[in-house]
């Protein structure tokens, strides 16, 4: 055996070693490194076969990928988007955090998207990306993402690649089910992952079982300009609401959201959670949630939530505090929810593109439970219930079942679909996705991810019409697939070829923060819409400056507002004095430019804020407070043309 394929082995070897390992540590989450020097085994098996797949992921220079893919930044609080099947980063569109490359969050802007009822918060944890749809279909007008942490969702326009909207979620706490969307973009949903005091109150954490509610929110989605509203909450027990997915096609007009903690403890300690040998789905039929709105069924409730809404003409921010909202509760609407029993700790819950399965992915248990829509509705119309809870039938179990998926690996999470019949599961703990068949639930194929997948993603494959060729893993550990780089390595995506029988991985790349969910659109979808420049002639911010000739500092009483404009290659006014310790200095910027790709920055010396990144036709804001006399040069921050380095100016600070 030669060194090199001794070495192979040995690592085959230490793959299994440590798969018996994972599954013996059921609960303990991780897959064991163990410590091999050099590069780790591909999982793919020759040389010719690395060729091969090379040119599958090969996109020559030039010319572009096939699909976008949109990754959340999980704890990095934004979104970044991927060119496939390449892997190459395209951008980072800023979210939920500040961005000192764009000014994000920095500028005035832009500072309104991140006002909240607890304030000015320029942080949160992203986890699912959700594109538009129109019958079921991804269309490419809107991605959505939710703020887990302070219950926020954002919406992306993807004309710009910028965040336009930020709604907060009222009565919630960890906006961890959400955004998924309605066929239509009706709706997208939110749930609380933590049973809230309701309304919120000082009360014992003792008394959850009692004080706490758990609320599913709809925000409803202008068809035209993609506004978000709250447009309904319904009340229910205090289970912990985990993840969600909308029906399709037969079952367009139900959303399914997960819990967990049906138990309604309020600690999750291993032995208070988890009793339950069944939690449950929940179903909502929004439809009929509709209905008891039109009636005036609902009660209204105090709520305090932020409503920001970027406005593209003015290119600014506007934030609006709301205090009310309409809540359904499940006694007094009868037919509004269903309890589906679904095995232990359900995390996922994933409707197929049919419509007909429902899909929980019981993190807990060993097999996995695929539900009927059809049967469901028997079951409804049957008035076949195992109990109510707070007004909510439970549905029998057997009756729901279309199959279960027998012992395909451990640690179930999410599931994905090509559209050719097949399901796609990630497993956790062992570390693998498996491919099974959805009418049959039987075990087609397997392949290990490196390591521990989270979700997974095939472009389109929570839709009615996924695109079956690629499929993206999102794994949690990356250990020995990169250069090391500290204690700390980026996570891991990994890029499979699914079109065939066997699934093959093609390509590893490196994400930023965490990706929980991604998602995927073909690049045609996108592409012919994408902003290159904003018309001059169309700014409407109120501190714009249209022509250079009109350039000019204005005081008004302590507050000093300089309308500068950028051109390659310089700043006009470039030269300011007249400036005072004490004054408040506000920059605003129009870049004059009418060109794809030619940004102009601005950065003060000792200005408290970042720089400012302004696109071709916009304005923008920097404010800065100068506490000292003195002289400080400023420049332009961004590499626009060969005198890019001569774009430069100062400003004098005079003695108050
Ligand atoms: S979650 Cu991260 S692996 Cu927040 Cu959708 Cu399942
Ligand atoms: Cu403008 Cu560099």
């Amino acid at each position: 055996m030669t060194n090199h394929l001794l070495k192979h082995f040995v690592m085959k070897y230490h793959q299994l070693i440590k798969s018996i390992i994972a599954l013996a540590l059921l609960g303990a989450g991780s897959t064991i490194f163990t410590g091999c020097e050099g590069p780790p085994d591909m999982g793919n098996s020759s040389a010719a076969l690395a060729d091969d797949v090379a040119s599958q992921v090969y996109v020559p220079p030039g010319e572009y990928d096939e699909f976008y893919a949109f990754m959340s930044g999980g704890f990095s609080g934004q979104v970044s988007v991927y060119g496939l099947p390449s892997g190459r980063m395209l951008k980072v569109i800023p979210v939920f955090s500040l961005d000192a490359e764009k000014g994000y969050g920095f500028n005035e802007e832009t500072k309104p998207l991140l006002e909240t009822s607890h304030g000015f918060i320029p942080w949160d944890d992203a986890h699912h990306p959700e594109l538009s749809q129109t019958d079921g279909e991804t269309d490419g007008r809107w991605l959505f993402i939710n703020g887990n942490n302070t219950p926020r969702i954002a919406r992306i326009d993807l004309t710009t690649f910028e965040t336009a909207e930020i709604i907060e979620i009222p009565n919630s706490g960890g906006n961890h089910s959400s955004p998924f969307t309605t066929e239509n973009t009706e709706y997208v949903v939110a749930g609380t992952r933590f049973g809230v005091p309701y309304p919120q109150q000082d009360v014992s954490i003792d008394s959850y079982a009692e004080k706490f509610k758990g609320t599913l929110s709809f925000i409803s989605v202008d068809p035209e300009e993609g506004h978000m509203d709250v447009a309904f909450q319904v009340l229910l027990p205090a289970f912990n609401y985990d993840l969600a997915h909308s029906g399709k096609g037969k079952s367009h007009g139900w959303t399914f959201f997960t819990t967990y903690n049906t138990e309604e403890k309020s600690t999750l300690l291993e032995v208070n959670a988890s009793q339950n040998d069944k939690d449950f789905i929940a179903a909502i039929n929004w439809k009929k949630a509709e209905e008891y709105i039109k009636q005036g069924k609902y009660r209204e409730m105090p709520a305090k939530y932020a409503h920001n809404i970027y406005n593209e003409k003015t290119h600014t921010a506007t934030s609006e505090m709301k205090d009310k909202v309409k809540v359904l509760i499940p006694e007094e609407c009868p037919g509004l929810v269903y309890f589906l029993p679904t095995p232990k700790s359900p995390h996922g819950v994933d409707v197929d593109p049919s419509g007909e399965y429902i899909v929980g992915n019981g993190k807990l248990s060993a097999d996995m439970a695929v539900h009927s829509f059809t049967k469901i509705q028997e079951a409804i119309a049957n008035e076949s219930f195992e109990t109510t809870i707070d007004g909510v039938p439970v549905l029998k179990y057997e009756e729901i079942l279309a199959g279960i998926v027998e012992k395909p690996g451990l640690g179930p999470l999410h599931t994905e679909f090509d559209g050719k019949g097949n399901a796609y599961t990630t497993y956790f703990i062992s570390s693998e996705i498996v491919k099974w068949d959805i009418e049959t639930q039987q075990v087609l194929d397997r392949i290990p991810t490196y390591y521990s997948v989270g979700h997974l993603m095939i472009p389109g494959g929570d839709s009615r019409k996924p695109d079956g060729k690629y499929m993206v893993a999102l794994n949690k550990i990356t250990k020995d697939r990169y250069l090391p780089t500290g204690p700390e390595l980026n996570h891991s995506a990994q890029l499979y070829d699914i079109s065939g029988d066997k699934m093959k991985l093609l390509l590893d790349f490196p994400t930023i923060g965490e990706p929980h969910y991604a998602q995927a659109i073909a690049a045609d979808k996108v592409m012919p819409n994408s902003k290159k420049f904003y018309p001059i002639e169309e700014n409407e911010h109120p501190y714009r400056t249209v022509r250079e000739k009109d350039a000019r500092v204005e005081r008004e009483g302590k507050d000093v507002h300089i309308y500068m404009t950028s051109i390659r290659s310089h700043f006009a006014p470039d030269n300011i004095e007249g400036i005072k310790v004490g004054d408040r200095v506000y920059f605003h910027l129009t870049n004059l430019e009418q060109d794809w790709d030619v940004p102009h920055g601005l950065a003060v010396l000792g200005a408290q804020n970042a720089e400012l990144l302004v696109m071709p036709g916009q304005t923008e804001t920097l404010v800065w407070e100068p506490k000292a006399e003195g002289v400080y040069p400023f420049y332009c921050t961004d590499f626009c043309s060969a005198l890019h380095q001569e774009m430069q100016g100062y400003l004098r600070v005079s003695p108050a």
